[in-house]
């Protein structure tokens, strides 16, 4: 553990104006520096004297010039965040009276603190490891509820105590092994491979588990994208706009309007969703439109939810319906989701009828136990609270096991996925009786990987680029 000589300062708080702002101290000489320019409202205070986690009202007082009336926390080192003696001085939010402050301090023998300083502190000084620190930056920049779960999910330990003790079992394999090839002339074996191949299959097992997550994970970070697709004039981009609630895409009773792809985003229920309404499906003769509905074919790749839009009187035979291309239109509905349902199994399909404000008695066509229907009038927006319903359920039935633990960080699944491989090449060594020094190789290759997640194994470069990530004060 390596002891921080200087004392890094940062405001904590957003610049600007506010109630009040928070200046934030770490190192040695974090008290005694505030020390110097502070004096107790009611009486003399020496904040070099106080217990740890103590509020102190004062004065920052700059010769005989008062800056500020100020509240200051002292945290001695252990307990703080960084580890070290940590002060953190609440003053009035004024941009003017921080700037003073933190100039008083800065030429008095601290330094402005770099981006993610204080977290970096530490996780050097062992308060939290990497995985965890990641996930305060996580937390930072979590805007809803489902990612700021995530997010606390992984900083209070997630799944690195659990890589931990892998690791540990896989050193201890490791050791008896290279040990054998220091006794290599005399053919003994001190690592059972019964046991090592055990512990192989469980490694195995939950760093696949933790692959796959991943893809959960990511997508309730970055919202779940969803495609509303249908032929061109169903109102896919009516349901968008009612969805979101505002003219985001333009409407028309004409046949290929959107052209272009629209995407925007929504929070439902704490789960982030992407919406993107795309170019109506049909022979198109126009070349931008071809291009449109080529998108369309993309984003239906990308997206883990299609909803799959269709006129309702397409679908019915209700009188009020004048759709002329009835036939072929219920010929489409079921190709286009053969297609649709083969191309891309992975999906989650929606039907969803749109304009049953049109249709008076519900004669559909088709057999609505093979193709349950959510019925909508994105016109009149009714229907939507059933077809919101509808995606939160999706969602969280293929996603969130309340205590599943969930990788979030793309970082962590690029380690966890050269974990995985070098494991897998270990298990193929045991299996084929590969001759120890090549076994000696794959396993060190695990450890990295595994010792990279938790930050175990450590390089400048790696914590250059995780820190610098983070804002300026954390
Ligand atoms: N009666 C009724 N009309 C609707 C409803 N939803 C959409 N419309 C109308 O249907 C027409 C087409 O709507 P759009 O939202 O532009 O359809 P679209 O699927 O985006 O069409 P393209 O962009 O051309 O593929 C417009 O005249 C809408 O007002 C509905 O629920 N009921
Ligand atoms: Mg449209």
């Amino acid at each position: 553990m390596k002891a921080f000589e200087d004392t890094i300062i940062a405001l904590a708080t957003p610049a600007g104006s506010g109630a009040i702002g928070v200046i934030r101290l770490s190192g040695p000489a974090a008290i005694s520096i505030v020390n110097k320019f502070f004096k107790g409202k009611f009486k003399p205070k020496d904040l070099t004297r106080v217990s740890t986690h103590t509020i102190h009202l004062g004065y920052i007082i700059d010769g005989t010039k008062i800056i500020d009336e100020v509240l200051v926390s002292v945290f001695k080192n252990p307990q703080s965040y960084t580890g070290e003696d940590v002060v953190e001085i609440s003053v009035h939010g004024s941009p003017y009276i921080q700037q003073e402050i933190m100039q008083l301090f800065l030429q008095n023998g601290v330094r402005h603190a770099k981006a993610g300083e204080f977290t970096l502190r530490a996780f050097i000084n062992g308060k939290m490891d990497l995985s965890q620190a990641e996930a305060v930056a996580d937390l930072i920049a979590a805007n809803s509820a489902a990612s700021h779960q995530l997010a606390l999910q992984q900083m209070r330990g997630g799944f690195s105590s659990e890589i931990k003790k892998l690791r540990k079992e896989l050193i201890h394999f490791a050791s008896l092994i290279e040990l054998e090839l220091d006794f290599a002339e005399e053919d003994v074996e001190f690592a059972d491979r019964k046991l090592f191949n055990d512990l192989v299959q469980r490694l195995k097992t939950t760093l696949k588990h933790l692959v796959d997550s991943f893809a959960t994970g990511n997508v309730l970070k970055q919202g779940v994208p969803v495609a509303i697709v249908g032929e061109p004039n169903v109102g896919k981009s009516t349901l968008l706009n009612a969805l979101l609630n505002e003219e985001r895409a333009i409407v028309s009773s004409i046949a290929g309007t959107t052209r272009d792809v629209i995407e925007d985003e929504l929070v439902i229920d704490g789960i982030r969703f992407r919406f993107i309404d795309t170019a109506g499906i049909r022979q198109a003769q126009d070349e931008i439109e071809k291009i449109g509905i080529k998108k369309t074919y993309q984003k239906i790749k990308e997206a883990k939810v299609v909803i799959f839009l269709i006129d309702a009187c397409a679908l019915s035979r209700s009188a009020s319906c004048h759709l002329p291309q009835h036939e072929e239109t219920l010929r489409t509905f079921e190709t286009e989701l053969k297609q649709i349902g083969q191309n891309h199994a992975d999906k989650k399909i929606l039907i969803v009828a749109n304009k049953i404000d049109q249709i008076d008695q519900k004669n559909y066509q088709i057999d609505t136990q093979k193709f349950p229907l959510i019925e909508i009038s994105a016109k009149q927006k009714t229907g939507l609270d059933k077809l919101k319903k509808e995606l939160i359920t999706l969602v969280n039935k293929a996603l969130l096991d309340q205590n599943e633990v969930v990788v979030s960080n793309a970082r962590h699944f690029q380690a966890l996925n050269e974990a995985l491989k070098s494991v897998l090449q270990v298990e193929y060594g045991l299996q084929h009786n590969l001759p120890t020094d090549l076994l000696t190789i794959d396993i060190r290759a695990a450890l990295h990987s595994l010792g990279e997640i938790t930050g175990e194994i450590t390089s400048d470069d790696l914590l250059d680029n995780i820190f610098r990530n983070f804002c300026i004060g954390k």
